[in-house]
């Protein structure tokens, strides 16, 4: 599949995931919540939880709390080890990473009705080389996404259930959020809301 590129690195694949691969995703996100139950992140200096909840799976995972945002390879309230990667979402990956060492964590968000990510940076990763790998599931997202400078321009695109993005060179850097979910826009989730799989490279 030809992605658009719609910023320096930054690769859209819209509906790479066929509907039959998409509920394979989500039941693997299913058993990795199971094991790692979903936890609400809160910010480092204020201590205001996030609007998303959050679990991982892999070697790392990252966590926010009144430590700072960090990876650890394990949950924070359950202090066991994060489950491994799903083939179902490996297997994304290394179809559309040819060159990049394997994921050390995957990231799930969870956004219920209301909730959004403002703008920011990933760089909590030491492999800044490696790109992002994002998996969208369930109701569209309006995705932002600007440039390296906080302050530069920025765009919006929807992210729809099955697109998947890959954030490389320039693009992996960029400021990025999600401004907000659209209520009943897909049927994938019997509960409505979004799942976001992102993806990443930690160590070099
Ligand atoms: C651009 N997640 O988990 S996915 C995140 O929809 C995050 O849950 C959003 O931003 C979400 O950090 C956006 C798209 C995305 C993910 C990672 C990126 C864009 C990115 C990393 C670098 C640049
Ligand atoms: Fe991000």
């Amino acid at each position: 599949m030809k992605p658009l590129q719609t910023a320096p690195g930054a690769l859209l694949y819209p509906g790479y995931l066929p509907p039959e691969r998409q509920q394979a995703v989500l039941a693997a996100v299913r058993a990795v919540i199971a094991e790692a139950p979903l936890f609400a992140p809160t910010m480092p200096r204020t201590g205001k939880p996030f609007s998303v909840r959050m679990t991982n799976c892999g070697a790392l995972g990252w966590v926010s709390d009144a430590g700072g945002y960090r990876y650890q390879d394990r949950h924070p309230e359950t202090g066991r080890r994060w489950p491994p990667i799903p083939e179902a979402i490996a297997s994304v990956w290394r179809e559309l990473l040819l060159d990049a060492p394997a994921p050390e964590a995957c990231l799930i968000n969870h956004y219920a009705s209301g909730a959004k990510m403002g703008l920011h940076q990933d760089r909590d990763e030491r492999a800044l080389d490696v790109a992002v790998l994002s998996i969208s599931l369930g109701d569209e997202a309006r995705f932002r996404i600007g440039q390296a400078a906080r302050n530069g321009p920025t765009r919006a695109f929807p992210l729809r259930s099955g697109d998947v993005f890959t954030f490389g060179g320039e693009s992996r850097l960029a400021f990025h959020g999600v401004d907000r979910v659209l209520a009943g826009t897909s049927t994938l989730l019997a509960e409505g809301g979004r799942f976001n799989l992102t993806l990443r490279r930690v160590n070099p």
